[in-house]
């Protein structure tokens, strides 16, 4: 099937003479798997609309904040309404206070909220309070976790485990890198002996707590747990970074469904997409020990011309109040099938692939083993990958532009949906397989 893209390959070409890249976030460009962008310019439930009409089952949900749908009626609703009043006043409004006591209903750890219109502020805002807080300057992260891009965490690991961190961006200084450690996810004993050798000047651990970014790479058991132990014994801090889990995984996030029982939570949280609903809305949480070291009742600065802005707080009010028990039982629901389907069609097809999951968040490897870190991420078969990409893209379904990305369910999924997807995905695991023979 030809798709008629002429509308997005004409404003892809204009973009790019005024935008670099003719995108406002990397990913966007397809440099990844290639070939040209779609402009969408309609969502509404499960599907979204290009400029040349094409229609597509939506897979994206903007990386996370669409968990119920495109133009959600209610959310529509309560954001017109809040827009009718104007946009912004960069002033206290109530909208955010409500936001932030939904937000502690729902996280038993969360004393207090700050809002910042991006995930990267909300855990830039967090390492500088976890150095504020313990006077040390040592962050460490694990590589194929993303957690924004401020400098602190565009690094990439030294030559050895322990050695100083390295910047991955032109821009980064190596002073800003030399205070970050990266480490390979899912190994303890690198984690064990850095606090064994370094302990005493980390000022925090940060991690996904089910990272997705490189793909959805389950932690093994206990991981997170000793995460905690480990960084409360040296005098560190734990920072999870729940931007795309939280409110995604369940009514309060990952550490909500999977840790509660299990005696620890992190100092601090952050978090984004959803609780924005797709608006510019993200926030850094924890106990008010810690968070009210924050200007103005404590003197680490942060601030904000739009942060808790009472349109976008409007929104991930009316989205959360939407993500009930029920929801989260769908979602789960739906991510199971759409991932069998998807597996069912790429076994037929004989490609190898590994489906991972956590709750609703899913991707699949281009690969026959499981993928537990960063390195087996990078091993798979891109090529393969690419090809079953543009024939589910051209078919009508848009699942992420990388092999390295979580694929997200929405509420708005019908069995017709599923159905379809499962059709379109025999044609694709059929393009994957010639791809993997070349
Ligand atoms: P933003 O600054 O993009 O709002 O959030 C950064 C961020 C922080 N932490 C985690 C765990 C994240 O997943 C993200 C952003 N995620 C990507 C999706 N892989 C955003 C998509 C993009 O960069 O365009």
């Amino acid at each position: 099937m030809t798709q008629n893209i002429e509308g997005s390959t004409n404003w892809h070409q204009r973009a790019q003479q005024v935008i670099p890249g003719g995108v406002s976030s990397p990913v966007r460009a397809f440099k990844g798997v290639g070939g040209t962008p779609r402009y969408f310019v309609r969502g509404e439930g499960s599907r979204i609309w290009d400029v040349d009409g094409n229609e597509y089952i939506d897979l994206v949900g903007s990386w996370g904040p669409m968990i119920v749908g495109h133009a959600h009626p209610e959310v529509v609703a309560k954001v017109t309404a809040a827009a009718a009043l104007s946009a912004s006043f960069g002033a206290p409004s109530p909208n955010e206070v409500l936001l932030a006591e939904e937000i502690i209903y729902r996280v038993a750890p969360i004393e207090r909220v700050r809002f910042v219109s991006s995930g990267t502020e909300a855990v830039m805002t967090a390492i500088r309070l976890a150095r504020a807080a313990t006077g040390r300057n040592i962050i460490v992260k694990f590589a194929g976790c993303y957690h924004g891009h401020s400098d602190a965490l565009l690094v990439q690991a030294g030559s050895g485990v322990a050695t100083l961190g390295l910047p991955n961006s032109p821009g980064v200084t190596e002073g800003q890198a030399q205070d970050t450690l990266v480490l390979p996810y899912n190994d303890l004993d690198a984690l064990e002996n850095l606090f064994a050798a370094r302990g005493s000047d980390i000022a925090a651990v940060i991690t996904e707590p089910v990272p997705a970014n490189m793909g959805v790479v389950p932690p093994v058991a206990g991981f997170n747990a000793a995460i905690s132990q480990l960084a409360k014994s040296a005098g560190a801090l734990f920072i999870l970074d729940e931007v795309m889990t939280g409110f995604r995984i369940s009514r309060g996030g990952w550490w909500a469904k999977f840790a509660t029982h299990e005696g620890w939570a992190p100092d601090l949280f952050t978090y984004g997409k959803v609780i924005g609903g797709g608006y510019p809305v993200a926030a850094v949480a924890g106990s008010a020990a810690v968070m009210d070291l924050l200007a103005p009742v404590g003197s680490v600065y942060q601030a904000g011309t739009l942060s808790g802005n009472p349109v976008a707080t409007a929104a991930g009010l009316a989205t959360l109040e939407l993500c009930d028990e029920a929801l989260y039982e769908t979602l789960d629901n739906r991510a199971k099938q759409v991932g069998e389907a998807i597996s069912t069609a790429l076994s037929a097809a004989g490609v190898a692939h590994s489906l991972q999951s956590e709750g609703n968040l899913f991707s699949i490897f281009f690969t026959n083993s499981r993928v537990k870190n960063f390195a087996d991420a990078q091993s798979q078969n891109i090529p393969a990958f690419n090809a079953f990409f543009h024939a589910m893209l051209e078919n009508g379904v848009s699942i992420p532009p990388s092999a390295f990305e979580a694929w997200f369910v929405s509420g708005a999924l019908s069995d017709a949906d599923v159905v379809r997807i499962g059709e379109v995905a025999k044609i694709a695991a059929i393009a994957a397989a010639a791809a993997s023979e070349d």
